[in-house]
């Protein structure tokens, strides 16, 4: 079978610079041309356009309203607060006045037009951020438990996240050659460079080669027993393995978990990953390194819809993949130690550390950062980064912690809190504090449905109804997706929307409270605004017969409302069609 077309465009790119230079400076468009869009994915750009005024303007005979979302890389999710004030300014300077934070603890601008996007990336890289690697076929940004509260551990694999990123980096010149002005096509520099496995003779980029991998790559390392970054849906995990309060003494290897798949294509599943094995502190980089070269060398190129690590695994085996990893190594991994994850979700409000500081972990719904009347959010934390001493952490769940602040400086960071209504953020019901919702429209070219601007009203009305069942301080995940991507990661939710089409959505229900069990669909292509009649009764049934301390999506299971899906290549079988009310 041929190689997919975006074999081609990296193939032809030399090493990512294609010819985006070029269209940069034509000025007819405000778009890229359509190789050069794949190739500003590796570069953390996307071109987008707005949807909402899309027809409007066929109609006119005017070019879509193109603009470009950049991603910043921000490994393990920890910003400074002079990096927060720099990243607040380009928000408002170059692109629509608000900052997303991403499921993946990255930042993300939207509606920087193409005439400002040299500007703006220099601006990033100024605030000693970058966006190399925040998209495309590679490693990207290494996520990594934003725990304040065990400063040493957090510290530890903060530093591990950094290395690997780092490691893991594309080294092409390309990205200071386009971005950066400086002339010299500078390759990208590592500060941390473990000994090489020395298979590819490629000087320019020794890890990936030209062709790079056959699809994105995810790295997360968690501290259990919370999995607030929820391994078990990235290509590469790394659980933390403690001795002791404050010991890591090394990290079982998780390989193999995604989210995507498509609409009517059962070859395309979530699949949650697998524990590989055991391996040191000393080891974990290199590890990483031989899983990203296996699957470069065994990645389906031909199919970009199998193409992800969890499909390579499916087709050699976990046993044989991991014997692939262990030649690269020259060792063996060791047997996976015990560990156990409690939930996936954030911890809000505020905590102190055995040190005596504190850490407020705010409730951003869907992860947007921006100002109306009723709620100044953006210009709230600019006033506390101003004052700020410790750090941000942007968390997997769209949320951030405000991190390390002095008992002395509590008083003052309290009173902006309260001033800008942000204090009782977490005093919102338990199933809005554990919903996410990812981008979709208007701005994503993907989305089937409404998301973001969405799933807060339907949580209104399931609220009312978890209200009426006495369930408002029972925490339930609920995700709500546009498409069937998963960027909200719905497939590990106990409650899952995933667009189909406008105003539709499959439901999804019984997933693991700690991601760690996929769901199944419950029912399909239903109406958004049928979803809370759909969910009334399972919702009533759960307050009435649960059994003490059962999850919901236990309930659902052991209820009967649907199978359990104890495997991704599972996940379409079993659907039974409910008898629907509505
Ligand atoms: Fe995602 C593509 C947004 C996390 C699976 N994702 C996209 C694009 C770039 C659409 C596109 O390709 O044109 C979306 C841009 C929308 C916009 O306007 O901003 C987009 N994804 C996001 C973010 C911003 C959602 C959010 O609301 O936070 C997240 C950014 C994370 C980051 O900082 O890097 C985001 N995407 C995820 C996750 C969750 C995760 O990784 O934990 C997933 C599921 C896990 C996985 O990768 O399997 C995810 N996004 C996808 C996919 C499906 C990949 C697949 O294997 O099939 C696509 C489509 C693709 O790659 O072709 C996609
Ligand atoms: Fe876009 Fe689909 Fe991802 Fe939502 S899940 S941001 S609609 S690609």
């Amino acid at each position: 079978m041929a190689k997919s077309a975006n074999e081609g465009i990296k193939d032809a790119s030399n090493y990512l610079r294609g010819t985006i230079l070029e269209g940069l400076a034509n000025s007819a468009t405000g778009s890229l041309s359509k190789d050069d869009q794949q190739l500003t994915k590796f570069h953390g750009i996307y071109q987008q356009d707005d949807r909402d005024i899309r027809k409007e303007r066929r109609k006119k005979k005017l070019e879509p309203a193109y603009s470009f979302m950049i991603r910043v890389r921000v490994p393990g999710g920890v910003s400074t607060p002079a990096q927060w004030l720099d990243m607040d300014r380009i928000a408002q300077e170059h692109a629509n006045n608000a900052i997303k934070l991403t499921t993946r603890q990255a930042f993300q601008f939207h509606g920087v037009i193409k005439s400002n996007l040299k500007k703006t990336i220099a601006e990033i890289n100024e605030a000693l951020f970058d966006t190399l690697a925040a998209c495309g076929d590679v490693n990207r940004n290494v996520m990594c438990n934003p725990n304040p509260m065990q400063s040493k551990v957090h510290g530890d694999v903060l530093k591990l996240a950094t290395e690997i990123s780092d490691h893991l980096s594309p080294r092409t010149g390309a990205y200071h050659e386009i971005w950066l002005d400086d002339g010299t096509g500078e390759k990208v520099k590592v500060t941390y460079d473990p000994p090489k496995i020395d298979d590819i003779a490629d000087p320019e980029e020794p890890i990936y080669g030209k062709h790079y991998l056959p699809r994105k790559f995810k790295t997360v390392i968690a501290v259990p027993p919370s999995n607030d970054v929820d391994i078990y849906a990235h290509d590469l995990g790394y659980i933390a393995i403690l001795e002791g309060d404050d010991k890591i003494v090394g990290y079982n290897v998780t390989v193999g978990g995604g989210m995507g798949m498509t609409h009517g294509n059962e070859d395309t599943f979530p699949r949650l990953a697998e524990v590989l094995g055991f391996c040191t502190p000393e080891q974990a980089v290199a590890v990483g390194e031989a899983v990203v070269r296996v699957q470069r060398d065994n990645g389906n190129r031909e199919v970009r819809a199998n193409a992800r690590l969890k499909y390579t695994i499916e087709r050699m085996g976990l046993d044989a993949f991991r014997e692939e990893v262990e030649k690269l190594l020259g060792y063996k991994l060791e047997k996976p130690r015990e560990f156990k994850f409690d939930d996936n979700g954030d911890r809000y409000g505020w905590i102190e550390d055995h040190k005596g500081n504190f850490h407020f972990t705010l409730f951003v719904e869907n992860g947007r950062v921006y100002d109306t009347d009723a709620y100044p959010l953006l210009t709230g934390l600019r006033k506390i980064a101003e004052i700020h001493k410790g750090d941000f952490r942007l968390t997997a769940n769209q949320n951030l912690i405000i991190a390390n602040i002095s008992p002395k400086a509590k008083p003052a960071i309290t009173k902006l809190l309260e001033e800008h209504k942000m204090i009782d953020a977490h005093e919102r019901s338990a199933l809005r504090l554990n919903s996410m919702a990812c981008v979709s429209l208007p701005t994503c070219g993907l989305a089937l449905a409404e998301s973001q601007r969405y799933l807060p009203d339907l949580v209104s009305e399931i609220d009312e109804i978890m209200e009426e069942a006495g369930l408002r301080h029972d925490a339930i995940t609920i995700r709500m997706t546009g498409c069937p991507n998963g960027c909200a990661r719905p497939y590990i939710a106990e409650i899952g929307f995933v667009g189909r089409a406008p105003g539709k959505y499959n439901l999804y229900l019984g997933a693991g409270f700690a991601g760690d069990r996929l769901s199944k669909l419950y029912a399909p292509s239903i109406k958004g605004t049928d979803a809370p009649a759909i969910l009334k009764p399972i919702i009533q049934d759960y307050a009435k017969n649960r059994e003490d301390g059962e999850r919901f999506g236990d309930f659902v299971v052991r209820a009967g409302y649907v199978k359990e899906t104890e495997h991704g290549r599972d996940f379409h079988k079993d659907f039974v069609e409910p008898q629907l009310a509505v």
